[in-house]
């Protein structure tokens, strides 16, 4: 069984794998599959028209089955290998151990916001990017550039909301769960998911945000505090349960796999386990 771990805690070797197995899937191009995934969702995702990944209350299905995906492919690399979760609340600093050479490199040099250090820095030439938003084929980061990363505080209010999610079931949904999680209700539209993205900045502030591997880190946390918000609030259900125009209810079929609906998703302990509760 896969155990996602705290990436605090990563041994050396578990680093190493996990880059290696993601580097593996950038050459064989499997990896840019997964960014225009990801991109072909962001752009069908405006408040016009069926949402599924983003602005909407299948937000957390659909990225839940993406990580899935993403996984797998990982383990074709690397059995050995599962999803880490970075947890922002506590590693909240440019100098943590995250950003370091030895796991996901640092932020972006001054002039370009080119990442130079770590496995996917340009000095490496390993991570060169092809599906971004413009012609820039290089990572980019400017951690700390924007507003600081959400507190745990923030995350609690969070955890303590009851609903799952509200109408409009969109970005403009106030009071549910998701929609605090996902952020866009907040000042500038930078609640707690979107201000991590801005706070990275460089292609994680862009539609293409796959491009950075610290988005399956930052996904996996997201990913983590459904979970525990599911089992603070046992009696609370994905919502909407029945059909709604535009929005993917309980038993919809989400789009690129039309096989898995938001209820195929509900239970992670079916593909996965978190290595703590909280
Ligand atoms: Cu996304
Ligand atoms: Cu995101």
């Amino acid at each position: 069984m896969t155990v996602r771990k705290n990436q605090a805690n990563l041994t050396q070797d578990e680093k190493n794998r996990f880059t290696s197995a993601v580097l593996a899937l950038k050459s064989s191009g499997r990896y840019d599959a997964f960014v225009s995934t990801h991109s072909d969702f962001i752009m069908s995702d405006t408040d016009q028209g069926e949402r599924v990944g983003h602005r909407s209350p299948s937000f957390l299905p659909w990225h839940r089955r993406f990580l899935i995906e993403f996984e797998t492919a990982l383990q074709s690399v690397d059995p050995s290998v599962a999803l880490p979760y970075w947890d922002w609340t506590v590693d909240r600093e440019p100098t943590s151990s995250l950003w370091a050479p030895d796991f996901l490199g640092g932020t972006g040099r001054e002039e370009d916001r080119q990442v130079m250090d770590g496995p996917f820095g340009a000095t490496k030439g390993a991570w060169p990017i092809t599906g971004g938003i413009d012609e820039r084929d290089f990572l980019r980061r400017s951690l700390g550039g924007g507003l600081p990363l959400p507190a745990r505080q923030e995350v609690d209010v969070a955890l303590a909301v009851d609903i799952y999610d509200v109408a409009p079931w969109n970005s403009a949904s106030r009071g549910g769960f998701r929609n605090t999680l996902e952020g866009w209700r907040a000042f500038r539209g930078t609640g707690i998911h979107n201000r991590v993205h801005t706070w990275i900045g460089g292609n994680m502030s862009t539609g293409a945000s796959p491009n950075d591997p610290a988005f399956w880190l930052h996904h996996a946390f997201i990913d983590k505090l459904w979970a525990q918000w599911q089992q603070l609030h046992p009696a609370s259900e994905y919502l909407p349960g029945s059909a709604t125009p535009n929005v993917v209810s309980l038993h919809d079929t989400m789009r690129p796999w039309n096989d898995v609906t938001p209820a195929d998703m509900l239970d992670h302990t079916r593909f996965y386990t978190y290595d703590s509760p909280a």
